[in-house]
């Protein structure tokens, strides 16, 4: 069992001194193909211990990565979702009231893609003021409600939308009735890149309306990378982002906007495939970086 990102290389700071604050996140309420975000935190933990820190351009474990005990999973759902949100809450304020607000960025660690649903909440309510989510995903998750929940994972955006929050999303390729219905009901709040726009030209940056907001909330669903990067999850579809792509695009945001707080979700890890599971926690390193120099850190 692994505690704490990136393992014996890391000193373990208190709380007090990280501006990343990860929480690892292993709920798994609906699946509708293949199983196992449950176990994606450990697997991203597990293989961040063997990383190279120099992530290109410095080191971002310099700015102080505190790892939380993961949230608790067991419950219904209206029980984990505010554990989870009270978790994102804690860690946003582990640098005290005042000028520390703002000075942590949770990086969140699932487990299916509705937990991103808590964690927006936890920002809203903490920062006071508006965001928007950039949405890297295979998938629209703009259903009102998918197999009669609508706290599915294919809801999550949409349960977003509800809150106010408008959204981008980057990399979409598989869309139902109802994402498309969504997306044309509500054209100023979401907007979109989808894979066929960006991945057969390579394009590299994020394109967000003028009046988007200024702090910004990235998640990251895993699905959103084509499979050739990471194929251990529930859904995986063919043409997605790649690599350098991904991560260009992230940058591109992070140099428009202040990102506020990410997760990266719906990795299921697989035995024998822990190149998937290295992958996502090469990721949520990278975005680190990315983060921390575009915040001055
Ligand atoms: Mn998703």
């Amino acid at each position: 069992m692994s505690s704490q990102f990136l393992g014996e290389e890391n000193p373990g700071v208190a709380p007090e001194h990280a501006r990343f604050h990860v929480i690892p996140a292993p709920i798994e309420r609906t699946v509708s193909y293949g199983g196992g975000t449950a176990r994606g935190p450990e697997a991203i933990l597990v293989a961040s211990e063997q990383m190279e820190l120099f992530d290109g351009v410095d080191v971002p474990l310099e700015r102080g990565i505190y790892t939380w005990l993961p949230v608790p999973a067991d419950g219904d759902t209206e029980t984990v979702f505010a554990a989870l949100q009270e978790a994102v809450a804690r860690a946003m304020r582990a640098r005290g009231a005042g000028a520390g607000l703002g000075g942590t960025v949770p990086v969140v660690l699932g487990g299916e893609h509705a937990i991103t649903l808590p964690c927006v909440r936890a920002v809203l309510e903490v920062l006071g003021a508006p965001i928007g989510i950039v949405q890297f995903d295979a998938h629209g998750d703009l259903r009102d409600r998918y197999h009669d929940d609508p706290f599915s994972h294919a809801s999550v955006m949409r349960r977003c939308l509800d809150l106010g929050v408008p959204i981008h999303s980057v990399g979409v390729r598989a869309l139902s009735p109802d994402d498309l219905q969504t997306r044309r009901e509500r054209p100023d709040m979401v907007s979109y890149q989808d894979a066929i726009d960006v991945v057969p030209t390579a394009h590299q940056t994020v394109e967000l309306p003028p009046d988007f907001p200024e702090r910004v909330y990235v998640t990251f669903d895993v699905d959103g990378l084509d499979p050739s990067v990471i194929s251990a999850t529930g859904t995986p579809e063919p043409g997605g982002l790649g690599w350098y792509q991904a991560l260009s695009m992230v940058a591109s945001v992070a140099a428009q906007r202040r990102i506020v707080a990410f997760d990266v979700v719906e990795l299921a890890p697989v035995s024998g495939h822990h190149a998937d599971d290295f992958a996502a926690a090469r990721l949520v390193y990278q975005m680190m970086g990315i983060v921390a120099r575009s915040r001055g850190w």
